[in-house]
């Protein structure tokens, strides 16, 4: 299996789920913005809508979507409870957070802070839709260690993954220190610790 990964992104996210199943990858870079895969290529010839995280299976399936990604491999190790069965209430919940962190706040808001053609004006518009999910979130993180309450699962990576942005656009944490504590604790497992020097250094674009 070969991980589409480029530093500073969303393929955080799945590289660290990896680590925490357990589960062997082999991890391909590619540079975000031109789409060189490292050692040959052009990335769009294997994901035409260019972009990172997708997984790529010996048998040539393809799989975007970090939230679909990531619930594949929890999948693959139940025993290491990174996400509730299939078909429970709880899965539905691990499903929303995802789906929360993929929509809400990272093309609902985190994505146009990174576009440098935005206005100031419609920055402020998308840092106003982040504090209000972020209050939302750390609402929820007052009352739980986790997300999904008493265990780790992939839905605290996401969570991890896209915060780590928050410098990066100028997003101030500091109204939310449930969120900065989750933040923390995240980055304290071996496995986010070994995801993100494996990922690398952000390149200055
Ligand atoms: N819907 C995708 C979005 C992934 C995405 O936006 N990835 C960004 C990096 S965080 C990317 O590769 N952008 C480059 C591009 O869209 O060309 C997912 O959730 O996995």
């Amino acid at each position: 299996m070969k991980l589409f990964c480029a530093p500073g992104t969303l393929s955080l996210l799945p590289r660290i789920v990896f680590l925490e199943a357990g589960l062997a990858f082999t991890a391909v870079k590619i540079d975000e913005h031109t789409k060189a895969i490292e050692g040959g290529g052009d990335y769009r010839t294997v994901n035409p809508l260019g972009y990172v995280p997708a997984l790529l299976f010996d048998d040539g399936t393809l799989l975007t979507e970090g939230a679909a990604i990531v619930q594949y491999i929890a999948d693959q190790v139940p025993s290491r409870r990174l996400a509730p069965p299939n078909g429970t209430i709880e899965r539905a919940k691990l499903q929303a957070w995802l789906n929360f962190f993929s929509s809400e706040m990272h093309k609902g808001a985190y994505g146009p802070l990174f576009h440098k053609g935005i206005s100031e004006q419609s920055k402020e518009m998308f840092r106003d839709r982040l504090r209000a999910r972020y209050a939302h979130l750390d609402r929820h993180l007052a009352d739980c260690e986790y997300l999904m309450g008493g265990d780790f699962t992939v839905a605290d990576a996401n969570s991890f993954a896209i915060t780590d942005w928050a410098p990066r656009v100028g997003f101030d944490l500091s109204p939310y220190p449930h969120v900065l504590a989750h933040h923390a604790r995240i980055g304290r497992r071996p496995a986010v610790q070994a995801a993100m020097e494996a990922e690398g250094p952000i390149p200055n674009t």
